[in-house]
């Protein structure tokens, strides 16, 4: 099985002025200590749009809420939503805590082009910080010679 981040692929469109793709090796992450180095942080509403690569099988991800110590934290739940070819392939439950997190698991179907990453607010914008944890498309059967064993 090959992997390939989302983060190395360009996105084909950015509906929000909030979104930034960052790599920061400084933020603690993840609930339980584990460190993510690759990671969209998305701060709702946002829209990610990106092509899906060919022979792709599935996206996976690990959505989590990340707030700032100390923040207020008013009304600060969301949920994150996937939609491949504008058909909704993915919604969590309501993140509402900093530190929740969410596994992002989205069999792809053979012919998907396009896949959207979306942040729902769930009504209020305050301090909605979404972050895409580890985003990337996986390759289940190693379908070419050239990207076999890699
Ligand atoms: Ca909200």
């Amino acid at each position: 099985m090959s992997e390939v981040s989302l983060l190395d692929l360009p996105p084909v469109g950015d509906t929000t002025t909030f979104s930034y793709i960052t790599q920061d090796k400084s933020m603690p992450l993840l609930a339980d200590g584990r460190a993510s180095y690759k990671w969209l942080w998305a701060h709702a509403i946002s829209s990610q749009l990106y092509n899906v690569p060919e022979a792709a099988t599935a996206f996976n991800a690990i959505g989590f809420h990340h707030n700032e110590p100390g923040s207020r934290q008013l009304g600060n739940s969301f949920r994150f939503l996937v939609y491949v070819d504008g058909d909704e392939a993915f919604a969590s439950k309501p993140l509402s805590k900093s530190g929740n997190e969410i596994a992002i698991n989205v069999p792809l179907p053979k012919d998907a082009k396009t896949i959207e990453l979306f942040v729902d607010p769930l009504g209020d914008l305050n301090w909605d910080m979404a972050i895409w944890a580890d985003p990337r498309f996986v390759f289940s059967n190693n379908p070419t010679p050239s990207t076999a064993g890699k």
